[in-house]
């Protein structure tokens, strides 16, 4: 077998003698493909599928489509940073503007022509993250802060996860090789102290709790049915993907600090409502099969956000 690679490009070329099994991998990396090439094919199956690949680095190349929601208040003056570390293989981004006063829309637009805006209804981090879920087409999700504190070249990480077998993968900034630059002592002290009791009380074993930097199959939303508008919206991610008992991966990140403007998040009012979404996951504990109150990750298109 011989298999030439032109990274960047979006196209793998190769030859492969009949009926052996072809390892698309190089290097040490563990991450590795498959195929088994059927005997009688006429044609080499390997033909068409690579077609549908793209290549992400050097050592892997997938085929499902990710997309990045990034959600964006007032962030015009880090939007550069932001767009500047996003992997040119991304199938799209979809950008929720809470209501800027400034020029983010038009920053965004500017910077990555193909942004797919959406204007969030409501108010709050949650509900703009889940406004942008529903506005997303790729199979892969993943969620980048719009502050400049997030690196956009780690995604790859976070889709190596997903495409090995995780349902989630986890941003942890506390996890070997991941950090912060942006977390006071008390936000680092709340932080540990709602992970611990996640942990005790949720059987996790995480290593962050509130943390912006995700990413996950699409399928993940219908089982954790979101439904909360602010900056708990992590916490209840990451229990309830816990609760549906999906494969959770953290990944290290690093956080950076916010580039300009000042933070949204109020520790003790954001700290609350993270501790009422632990409680009342706590006493809520069997979700397979109850009701939801309401569907809250609509479809696309259904009324919740306006596109532009
Ligand atoms: N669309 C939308 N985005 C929001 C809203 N609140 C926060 N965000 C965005 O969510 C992301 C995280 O918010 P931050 O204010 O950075 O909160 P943080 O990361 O906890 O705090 P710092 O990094 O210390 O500022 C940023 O990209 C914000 O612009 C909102 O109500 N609507
Ligand atoms: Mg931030």
């Amino acid at each position: 077998m011989r298999l030439v690679r032109t990274p960047l490009s979006n196209r793998i070329n190769y030859r492969t003698a009949r009926g052996r099994a072809v390892h698309r991998t190089r290097g040490t990396t563990g991450l590795m493909t498959s195929f088994v090439r059927p005997a009688d094919a006429g044609q080499d199956p390997l033909d068409e599928i690579s077609r549908d690949f793209r290549p992400i680095s050097t050592h892997l190349a997938i085929t499902p489509p990710v997309s990045v929601v990034i959600p964006a208040m007032n962030e015009a003056e880090n939007l550069p940073y932001v767009f500047k570390t996003l992997p040119e293989w991304i199938h799209e981004v979809v950008l929720v503007d809470g209501n800027s006063t400034d020029d983010t829309v038009a920053v965004a637009r500017e910077l990555w022509p193909d942004v797919k805006v959406v204007r969030q209804l409501g108010k709050g981090k949650g509900d703009a993250l889940i406004t942008g879920f529903a506005a997303c087409t790729g199979d892969i999700i993943v969620m980048v802060d719009a502050d400049g504190s997030a690196d956009g070249q780690e995604i790859v990480s976070y889709v190596s996860a997903l495409v090995s077998g995780a349902d989630f993968a986890k941003g942890s900034r506390f996890a070997n090789g991941g950090g912060t630059d942006d977390m006071t002592p008390i936000r680092k002290l709340g932080n540990h102290v709602l992970c611990s009791v996640v942990n005790a009380k949720f059987g996790a074993r995480y290593t962050d709790l509130c943390y912006g930097y995700n990413a996950f199959w699409r399928h993940c939303l219908d089982k954790i049915e979101l439904d909360c508008t602010g900056f708990e919206v992590e916490t209840l991610m990451n229990i309830r993907v816990v609760k549906a008992g999906l494969k959770v991966q953290e990944i290290p990140s690093h956080e950076y600090l916010r580039i300009h403007g000042v933070s949204n998040l109020r520790a003790v009012r954001d700290g609350l409502r993270v501790l009422k979404v632990i409680l009342n996951e706590r006493s809520n504990r069997v979700r397979r099969g109850s009701k939801p109150k309401a569907a809250r990750v609509l479809p696309f298109g259904a009324g919740r956000g306006e596109v532009s």
